[in-house]
């Protein structure tokens, strides 16, 4: 897989792609991710980016041009086509669904707004989907950028054992259950007796009802979606007893 992206400040990308995970996916060829600023696409002396709104109003916004040219720039360099997806606050918000779909793609070409946005004939004309990460408001696209390419990595086959990714794709739409590693009491806190007794299907069903009662408390709109099997319907239906129990009311 091959991502291009189209900033104005490529500087904040060294940190996070040298590092852990992606970094390790980059050196071994699984990706390939190339940063290029739109500063160098701008064809005047000053290297001007962005310029004032038609029409009137706060904000300055991102002047065509030099996106254009970094687009065809970047589509020159490597041959095929590629999907182009502009960061924006219009767009759809991006979930580990749309991270499947997009991990799919050979190629991607990531485009950052800054300012208060981009002049709408580069959608017109560009982009193929706009994302959002989430409802809040960011100084630009670049972290959103960011999140995209370290969610789609993991992602790529060989970046991760196989093992994890598959676990992913068992328990997908649950919260994770508690998990703990040595020592077996720390500071006076012990370890559940049930994940030292051996019994590896009772540790299987208790983090099965730990993960349904963590989504039931703190996200239970995901549980609405979940697939659930018998066996889940009986540990919630455990879960609310045990709730009732707590509470006095049994
Ligand atoms: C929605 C706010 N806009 C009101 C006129 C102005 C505006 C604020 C911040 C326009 C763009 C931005 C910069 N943000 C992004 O480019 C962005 C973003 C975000 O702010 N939140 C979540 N996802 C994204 S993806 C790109």
């Amino acid at each position: 897989m091959r991502i291009d992206v189209l900033t104005i400040f490529p500087g904040m990308f060294s940190g996070p792609l040298s590092e852990s995970i992606v970094a390790r996916a980059r050196e071994r060829g699984l990706v390939e991710i190339h940063v290029h600023d739109i500063r160098e696409f701008a064809r005047d002396k000053h290297r001007v980016t962005d310029d004032y709104p038609f029409g009137g109003g706060a904000g300055m916004v991102m002047k065509p041009e030099p996106i254009f040219a970094a687009v065809e720039h970047v589509m020159s360099e490597a041959p095929g086509s590629a999907r182009v997806i502009l960061m924006s606050p219009q767009g759809r918000v991006f979930t580990q669904e749309t991270a499947v779909r997009l991990a799919r793609e050979q190629r991607l070409v990531l485009i950052c707004g800054h300012y208060e946005g981009v002049d709408e004939r580069v959608r017109e004309a560009l982009v193929h989907e706009e994302i959002s990460i989430g409802d809040y408001v960011l100084t630009g696209g670049e972290l959103p950028a960011m999140v995209i390419i370290d969610a789609l990595t993991r992602l790529v086959p060989g970046v991760l054992d196989e093992e994890s990714v598959a676990a992913e794709s068992f328990t997908s739409g649950l919260l994770d259950y508690p998990q703990y590693t040595r020592p077996r009491e720390f500071r006076g806190m012990t370890v559940p007796e049930v994940l030292v007794s051996g019994d590896h299907e009772k540790v299987r069903i208790w983090r099965r009802k730990q993960a349904l009662a963590r989504t039931l408390e703190r996200r239970p709109d995901l549980l609405r979606s979940a697939s659930l099997t018998p066996e889940d319907e009986r540990l919630l239906e455990e879960i609310e007893r045990d709730g009732a129990a707590a509470e006095g009311r049994c």
